[in-house]
């Protein structure tokens, strides 16, 4: 067998996702070369349809690294969002109650400035590759292993990261007595749509209703995002565009308002997953975003997250770097976990309070004890505040 050629670099990231990317963007800016390998071609990497709501602070990140100047074009300001339930809808006003705000912004248009900006600076990914296979990570000198065009290669590196998400090879390399997985699947999922009509709504509206949870969010003045409560192994061939609006309408109508439709141009459903996986160090390889951990998408956490443990992988190396000192990338797991954990304790907040567990034995006394909640909520100026506090987002750490 042919021996692979070998490559050099300081960093070698396995995932091109919105991870990947804005780590390596991130280095370069600080000096330290990287390089990045992905799986998948660049038309797919930005046409999954994913998150579409940036943190307060994450905004701030990403204008502080060059990558603000479309989201302040383009992107929808909110000051808080609606919470409906037994046909009500109440604002909670973030702006009012805490002086913070968030941004709409889907993930596709953070791939494609993302993009924009590596390649403006020559530092594309490598797309296409296959085969990827962190090695030697107890050791100071790791590598990665890949195919690329049918030909290997061998790209060693001070650090390798593990950036390649929930399906990726980086986690699997951790040996599983080394690691702890903590795991709960739910029994829905979310049917989303982007349709071609103007939102009909100002803010986002998260809905309870006993049919399900649903959800009108946007994507820009002209499409709108939604969302349905579905069962996990339903089949998207068993819903028309028609059955889709017709359930948005029930779920989502309060009186005197009126849902527009438009044509429908993607569904899908997704199931829903928490996951977290711990340490998410292990020797010279850190994990970053969903190859550590999964959050359900009620709490808009997923992306923000994976900024936060962006931003500090980031300056733990920036340190070593240029002065090594270690002492933030030997803390970033301990760090980044700590953080997790909040994140992973408000989405099943909002999971738990907002969809219907249909088909267990406590689902109707659950559903009662939910509408005591929202109830609570939106009649206590500090539970709302609690709430604001932790949907604009936790602290973000500030890049060095
Ligand atoms: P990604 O986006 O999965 O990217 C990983 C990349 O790694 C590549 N890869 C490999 N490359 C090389 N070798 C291998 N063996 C590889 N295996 C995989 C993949 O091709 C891919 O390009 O992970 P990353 O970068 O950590 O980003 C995480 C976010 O994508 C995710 O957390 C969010 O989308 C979650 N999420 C939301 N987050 C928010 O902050 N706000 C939201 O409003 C929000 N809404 C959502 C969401 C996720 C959703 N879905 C579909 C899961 C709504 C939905 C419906
Ligand atoms: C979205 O716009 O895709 C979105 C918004 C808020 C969420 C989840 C998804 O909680």
């Amino acid at each position: 067998m042919s021996e692979p050629t070998i490559l050099r670099t300081q960093v070698g990231i396995i995932g091109g996702g919105p991870s990947g990317l804005l780590l390596s963007h991130l280095l370069r800016l600080s000096g330290i070369d990287n390089t990045v390998l992905e799986l998948r071609d660049r038309e797919y990497t930005v046409a999954r349809v994913r998150a579409g709501v940036l943190e307060h602070d994450a905004v701030d990140l990403l204008t502080s690294a060059g990558l603000g100047e479309r989201i302040a074009r383009e992107g929808l300001k909110h000051q808080g969002i609606y919470l409906q339930f037994a046909g009500e809808r109440h604002h909670v006003d973030f702006s009012e109650l805490i002086d913070r705000d968030i941004w709409v912004y889907g993930q596709q248009e953070v791939m494609k400035d993302l993009i924009a900006a590596h390649d403006a600076a020559g530092t594309p990914a490598r797309y296409e590759i296959s085969d990827a296979q962190p090695q030697d990570l107890l050791t100071d000198a790791p590598s990665i292993r890949y195919t690329e065009n049918g030909e290997k290669f061998e790209l060693r590196c001070d650090f390798v990261v593990g950036a390649d998400g929930f399906h990726g090879v980086a986690r699997p390399s951790i040996p599983a007595d080394q690691s702890a997985v903590h795991e709960r699947e739910y029994h829905f999922a979310w049917l989303g749509i982007l349709a071609h009509v103007a939102p009909s709504t100002d803010e986002l509206i998260y809905s309870l209703h006993e049919r399900g949870f649903a959800m009108h969010s946007m994507r820009s003045n002209k499409v709108s995002r939604l969302y349905l409560q579905v069962e996990p192994d339903d089949d998207i061939e068993n819903w028309s565009d028609d059955r889709i609006w017709d359930e948005l309408d029930i779920r989502l109508r309060v009186p005197g308002w009126q849902l527009e439709r438009g044509e429908i141009f993607e569904k899908s459903i997704t199931p829903m997953r928490s996951f977290v996986s711990e340490p998410m160090s292990y020797g010279r390889m850190h994990l970053v975003g969903d190859a550590a951990h999964i959050v359900p998408p009620t709490g808009a956490k997923g992306l923000n997250q994976a900024i936060a443990d962006v931003a500090l992988l980031h300056n733990g190396l920036v340190d070593h770097f240029r002065s090594g000192n270690s002492a933030g990338l030997e803390a970033y797991s301990a760090t980044s976990v700590e953080r997790v954990w909040k994140t992973q304790y408000f989405s099943t907040y909002m999971t738990r309070m907002l969809h219907r567990f249909h088909g267990t034995d406590d689902a109707e006394f659950d559903y009662q004890v939910q509408l005591g909640q929202l109830r609570q909520l939106i009649s206590s100026r500090h539970a709302m505040a609690a709430l604001a506090e932790l949907y604009t987002g936790l602290p973000m750490p500030k890049l060095h």
